[in-house]
């Protein structure tokens, strides 16, 4: 007998759609691990001790190989990608230590997915997606055309899609549930939620994080366009802001190679571009707008989509996948 899955323990119904291009992706057994929960291109799992009973202050959070574009599942999956985005996102928390202290524990993890999962100290995670925007493109570019401001943030005039900001802005989103979108929350939106001396901090480390990320990245080929990161804090209530989550990761953020780089026009993205040159050629015989699943990538699609994440990897690290 099949049993349904209790909603808050399984896969969130948001899903089902993804599932339509990708029907065999239950979740992993993992021993000493209970899965809890799956987002669009991770999961999350809670180690359990001897006696079953799942560890109260810890979480396994594993990167999957899947990729999405268009708000579609891509299959197959991409060789690598949640190792490559695992290291890089370990790299940096290094990178950042001393801005900010972080949820990582330990990358002793079960065989199965090792090297693409982090045991990470479970937070309080604030509600509130921090993102911050270095580049004007996207929802920001359409803020700025409708107001001149970002987040009541007053920029200069003429800018266009891909200007530079004059520093990062930070642009905080609603965490809305999977499959949804997350909605703009202006400053005092935020102040609201978490009270403004928490506000203050969240809003100044995401600015440092990207500013910083940038720095580094800039040597290295790769712009920073903007960044989601996400900070938690000790359920016992002691010690400041915690990052948590990914952090400076193609997925997290928008990459763009910095040789193309040319303000006037959307830029092209760093890990995505062929998918998306792909799905939107005559070759794949696919439309956007029709609603229609996107047909199976080809293999030499997927081996340059594979090369630019272990490229990205490389150029920012300096060290070989
Ligand atoms: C992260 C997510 C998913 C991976 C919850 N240190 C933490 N403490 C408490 N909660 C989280 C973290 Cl990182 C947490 N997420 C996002 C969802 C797979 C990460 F399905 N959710």
């Amino acid at each position: 007998m099949t049993l349904p899955i209790p909603p808050e323990r399984g896969v969130p119904d948001r899903l089902s759609r993804w599932q339509a291009v990708r029907v065999t992706d239950l979740p992993l057994h993992l021993p000493g691990y209970e899965h809890i929960y799956s987002g669009k291109v991770r999961d999350l799992y809670a180690p359990v001790d001897d006696d079953g009973a799942l560890v109260p202050d810890q979480l396994l959070l594993v990167a999957s190989n899947r990729l999405s574009a268009y708000d579609w599942m891509m299959s197959p999956e991409i060789p690598d990608k949640g190792a490559v985005l695992t290291r890089l996102s370990l790299w940096w928390f290094d990178q950042l230590s001393d801005l900010v202290p972080n949820h990582v524990v330990s990358t002793d993890v079960p065989a199965a997915v090792a090297g693409r999962a982090v045991l990470v100290r479970k937070l309080d995670m604030l509600k509130v997606e921090a993102i911050a925007r270095a580049y004007l493109t996207g929802g920001g570019l359409e803020e700025y055309r409708a107001a001149g401001s970002v987040s009541g943030v007053v920029l200069p005039e003429r800018l266009v899609d891909g200007s530079r900001l004059p520093e990062p802005v930070f642009t905080p989103t609603t965490k809305a549930p999977v499959g949804e979108h997350d909605l703009p929350m202006t400053y005092a939106e935020v102040e609201a939620e978490l009270g403004a001396d928490v506000a203050a901090e969240v809003s100044r480390l995401t600015r440092a994080i990207l500013a910083r990320g940038n720095e580094i990245a800039a040597e290295r080929g790769i712009l920073i366009a903007d960044t989601k990161v996400e900070f938690g804090v000790s359920p016992d209530g002691s010690g400041g802001l915690v990052l948590a989550d990914e952090v400076l990761t193609p997925d997290s953020s928008r990459f763009w190679p910095a040789d193309l780089w040319e303000p006037g026009h959307p830029q092209p993205s760093y890990d995505k571009q062929f998918v998306r040159d792909w799905l939107t050629s005559p070759e794949s015989g696919w439309s956007k707008t029709s609603g229609e699943a996107p047909p199976e990538l080809p293999a030499h699609v997927v081996e340059q989509t594979r090369a630019k994440y272990v490229e990205a990897y490389e150029r920012l690290t300096g060290e070989t996948f």
